[in-house]
């Protein structure tokens, strides 16, 4: 592909996306290739009985999100009870329903093969918010889950910004997963056999940790640490406007969210071999650079 080989191939872009519009190439290849597909109309509307949920009041203790599970209907992470718990439970299975037929719109290859993760909502300003080195997602990094194992399928992410004062959400995007990898490869260890075991035997991890999965860990925290690295990096700095959405592969794009308050967030996970390509996953990246299996 054209775009692929020019300069631009160093970096991740956001690119304007119209699913309506018809006249849009395919979504698959340009999610693929490490775009960001930003929807400058959004698809999601929070009504206005649902306006004093913005708050971080709504929050339980320490909690940076409330956390919503598709699969139970279960919400953690807030301190809401009675009416207001229903209305913010209702929220977020809107949106992640409305998120799921939004991918299935876009990317229809996708669309058997997707399982849908954790719903996310996010009333916390960004800019100035305390936060451990690891956990600090205003520096660059690529998406990996601690705790949850992914064995080397792809996390796609669609995030609304709703912020209701028309503020943005300040983003930077990084370069692309392929000269991002091939830079830390060397710092990365595959760790010794037995340790995924171990990590869930203790309860560390829900499943097993896999070695695809110990080398993205290690990915994500070789970024944050480098201070040098996220100052001189390739990289673009990005508002998305409130209102707007955006779909991206987040354990290939590399980014960083530096200000901005209120947004949903919905996680899928898909299968590599869903791919239309799949050399270009971090899996089969990350494979060839150490030339050995990791999953
Ligand atoms: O909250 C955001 O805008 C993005 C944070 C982030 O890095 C992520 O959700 O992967
Ligand atoms: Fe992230």
């Amino acid at each position: 592909m054209a775009y692929s080989e020019g300069p631009l191939a160093q970096r991740s872009q956001v690119r304007p996306f119209d699913p309506q519009a018809g006249a849009e190439p395919p979504a698959e290849p340009l999610l693929e290739g490490g775009d960001v597909l930003w929807f400058r109309d959004g698809f999601f509307t929070v009504e206005l009985v649902e306006r004093p949920l913005l708050s971080p009041s709504v929050l339980a203790g320490a909690n940076k999100n409330v956390s919503f599970d598709p699969s139970t209907g279960r919400v953690s992470g807030s301190s809401a009870s009675g009416e207001s718990a229903e209305l913010l439970r209702g929220m977020m299975a809107r949106f992640s329903d409305e998120a799921e037929a939004l991918v299935h719109r876009v990317s229809p290859r996708y669309a058997e093969r997707l399982r849908v993760g954790r719903t996310s909502f996010r009333p916390v300003e960004i800019s100035g918010r305390p936060s451990s080195w690891r956990k600090d997602d205003t520096r660059l990094h690529v998406d990996s889950f601690p705790a949850s194992p992914v064995h080397g399928h792809r996390i796609l992410r669609v995030f609304a910004n709703v912020n209701p004062d028309d503020r943005p959400r300040a983003w930077r995007v990084g370069e692309s997963f392929e000269s991002l990898a091939t830079r830390f490869a060397p710092k990365l260890r595959v760790p010794i056999p037995g340790t995924g075991v171990l990590l869930q035997a203790l309860h560390i991890t829900k499943t097993r940790r896999s070695a695809y999965d110990a080398l993205m860990l290690q990915l994500h925290d070789r970024m944050i640490e480098d201070m040098s690295y996220q100052s001189a990096a390739p990289q673009m700095p990005f508002d998305f406007p409130a209102g707007s959405a955006w779909i991206a592969f987040t354990d290939s794009v590399s980014h960083a969210a530096m200000s901005g308050q209120h947004q949903l967030e919905q996680t899928f996970l898909l299968p590599v071999d869903a791919m239309l390509d799949a050399t270009r996953s971090p899996l089969r990246v990350l494979e060839r650079l150490k030339g050995r299996a990791l999953v």
